[in-house]
């Protein structure tokens, strides 16, 4: 799918400084889906001097309506822009809409400012980091995800993780009684959108609270008390059920309990807040920061996920990332494996600057995914460091992109046992 101006790219004339405005103009704009284990789709934007840019416009089991925003109301906005005016084209792309906020748009307006930005670092030859502000950090603390069908292989799990160096892991565990738990991946790497129809689950919330902090006291007697812990329970308790778990955490002392209840009401986050002091994160499935603006300035949680691409790009996450600040609220992006190497590396440009910067997931992408999206960030010792290529440091090869054509796949849905539906 693409978007061109009738001239192609050209070398800049004589005579014209680097980086002018019709150096700048967008003359090329291309959505790329591609599906190299799991689906992605790439915006890539190309400006006359033949500078291009390349922004994620990933929204899992979604990916097609994003594609479609982009390419049929986007797309014709951009020829012919400079690709300088990030902020002109960010709000022209917002309030410009009129409909605003909703994941689809947010995600493709995402990926605009992404390759925006992505193009001027390119074209001042620095780093994503520099032009923000420059380094506040050596390396992005990340954390991985340990799971395992019961307490026992999430314990070993979490002990994998350490020998490779982690130092913060998320852990998840089968529930008894309850089939294909949250978090819990039939094969080798945690993928949940695996079927074309979303797979059917079934939860039981009583069994769950049972388990839980059972987890959580053998993670600590057989790791210690260095290692950080984080749990992810995926909207589905009601307030007072959350409330509950995280008290039953407290002497576990997790890094965080994630999305421990939908956050839609952002005022339920209260009665969570009222019986405990385990940390809160929520916001993975926020896209501007109006949904979360309650909950931070309340101070109702500690961090919040809210990443590059469902956020509405850096420039709106900039903005989000210094509200929370104010409220000594951390930032914990998201980053699990259906947001594409390309977020991940204009998240760790944004950790390695961002002031209030708390813990970055990290997950591993397969090696067909990495061999599309080439990038220069690197593991060592649990953190996360960005290299010095200019823009995000993340690339697309086209041509091997094109060899994995899209495979339609959806998240799996979860019902209570009497049938009714839940969250998932
Ligand atoms: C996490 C998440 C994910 C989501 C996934 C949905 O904390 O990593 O909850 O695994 O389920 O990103 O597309
Ligand atoms: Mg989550």
């Amino acid at each position: 799918m693409t978007g061109t101006r009738s001239s192609a790219p050209s070398s800049p004339s004589a005579g014209e400084p680097q980086g002018s405005a019709r150096e700048r103009e967008i003359v090329e704009a291309r959505v790329v889906v591609t599906s190299p284990g799991r689906n992605f789709v790439t915006l890539k934007l190309v400006t006359r001097s033949g500078v291009y840019g390349l922004g994620d416009a990933t929204l899992n089991g979604r990916e097609l309506a994003v594609a479609s925003y982009l390419q049929d109301h986007v797309v014709p906005n951009l020829i012919g822009r400079d690709a300088g005016r990030i902020e002109d084209t960010w709000q022209f792309l917002h309030r410009g809409a009129y409909w605003r906020r909703g994941p689809v748009t947010m995600t493709a307006i995402a990926a605009v400012d992404v390759a925006l930005w992505d193009i001027l670092g390119k074209m001042a030859g620095l780093p994503l980091y520099r032009l923000l502000g420059g380094r506040s950090r050596e390396g992005a603390l990340v954390y991985g995800h340990a799971n395992g069908r019961d307490i026992g292989e999430a314990s070993d799990a979490v002990g994998g993780f350490l020998e490779q160096g982690f130092l913060a892991v998320r852990a998840q565990c089968g529930v008894p009684g309850v089939k294909k738990a949250y978090g819990i991946s039939s094969g080798k790497a945690y993928e949940p959108a695996e079927s074309e129809l979303p797979a059917e689950t079934v939860w039981n919330t009583p069994r769950y609270l049972e388990t839980a902090p059972k987890l959580f006291e053998r993670l600590r007697a057989d790791h210690g008390s260095q290692v950080e812990l984080l749990h992810d329970v995926h909207h589905r308790l009601s307030p007072i059920e959350a409330a509950r778990l995280a008290r039953d955490l407290e002497p576990y002392r997790l890094f965080w309990l994630e999305d421990a209840t939908p956050a839609e009401n952002q005022q339920a986050f209260e009665l969570i807040r009222q019986h405990s002091v385990t940390a809160l994160a929520v916001g993975e499935v926020f896209n501007s920061i109006w949904d979360c603006k309650h909950l931070i300035e309340r101070q109702l949680i500690d961090y919040i996920r809210t990443t590059i691409v469902h956020g509405g790009g850096i420039s709106h996450v900039r903005r989000l990332a210094d509200f929370a600040a104010l409220y000594q609220v951390r930032t914990g992006f998201h980053g699990a494996t259906d947001l594409s190497p390309v977020t991940m590396g204009a998240a760790l440009h944004f950790d390695t600057w961002v002031p209030n910067f708390g813990i970055q997931e990290y997950m591993f992408h397969s090696e067909e995914t990495d061999a599309v999206f080439p990038h220069d960030y690197a593991l060592r010792e649990g953190r996360l460091h960005v290299g010095d290529t200019p823009g995000h440091g993340v690339d697309l090869d086209e041509a091997l992109a094109a060899k994995y054509p899209y495979a339609p796949k959806q998240l799996p849905v979860a019902r209570l046992e009497d049938g009714s539906m839940w969250d998932w």
